[in-house]
């Protein structure tokens, strides 16, 4: 998979070097660049913002360095992703789809937003254009949301993370959170791992850990039953 990312801050985007993202970036399984906005504008201050049309508190990016940047790395093939608070809510189902495009560009945003054309006019090159939200909470700039999206896409493609099993049972992977992990030592500071997990009937510890997975996701998220968890899991829900 090849991503490319457009940010005034290409230095945010170290931590990509480090870890699994890393070792799948020296093992070539992703290709990952990342550009300086600045570098596609042409007077001396290598500026990106202006006042908004319209008037209004703050700066919004201009469309033109954002075109020639788009321009060096956009064919129709691309999948285009704007992070925006205002845009759509970017789920485990949402990294699943990207996870098979085989190029994602990134653009990220800084104060009030990228003037609204270039969103229009990718739309008019790419194949997919989608401003996705990490959630509802707003964020100075779009580099810390296109990292998770980054992070929480890669990880799905096939090669990146080593073992593929540890990707099935996984909270939101089924609509509902992940049931509670322990390890040894059995007893620690007073408390028992649950003895259902020591007793190696692996029906039962199927069977409990969807338990676990019923009651944490209806205490915690009830919003994910009522989303569409499997029926059998809806029916006791508050
Ligand atoms: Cl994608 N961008 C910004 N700036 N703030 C956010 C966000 C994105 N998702 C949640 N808050």
């Amino acid at each position: 998979m090849r991503i490319d990312v457009v940010t005034i801050f290409p230095e945010f985007f170290s931590v990509l070097d480090v870890s699994l993202l890393g070792r799948a970036r020296t093992q070539g399984v992703l290709d990952v660049r990342v550009h300086d906005l600045r570098d596609f504008t042409h007077d001396r201050h290598r500026t990106v913002d202006d006042t908004p049309a319209g008037g209004g508190a703050g700066m919004v990016m201009k469309p033109e360095p954002w075109g020639e940047a788009l321009d060096a790395v956009l064919t129709p093939s691309s999948t285009v992703v704007f992070p925006s608070p205002a845009g759509a809510l970017f789920t485990q189902g949402r990294a699943r789809e990207l996870s098979s495009r085989e190029h994602l560009v990134f653009c990220c945003g800084r104060y009030e937003g990228i003037d609204q054309r270039v969103v229009e006019w990718a739309g008019s090159v790419a194949a997919e254009v989608l401003e996705l939200s990490l959630g509802d909470y707003v964020l100075n700039g779009g580099e810390v949301a296109a990292m998770a999206m980054i992070e929480a896409t890669a990880r799905l493609v096939p090669g990146v993370v080593g073992n593929p099993e540890s990707l099935v049972e996984e909270s939101h992977e089924d609509g509902m959170l992940e049931y509670p992990s322990y390890t040894k030592p059995a007893t620690w500071r007073g408390l028992e791992t649950p003895a259902v997990l020591l007793g190696g009937n692996h029906a039962e510890i199927a069977a409990w850990r969807r338990e676990q997975q019923r009651e944490r996701t209806r205490r915690i998220r009830p919003d994910l039953l009522a989303a569409g968890a499997p029926e059998e899991d809806r029916k006791d829900q508050p």
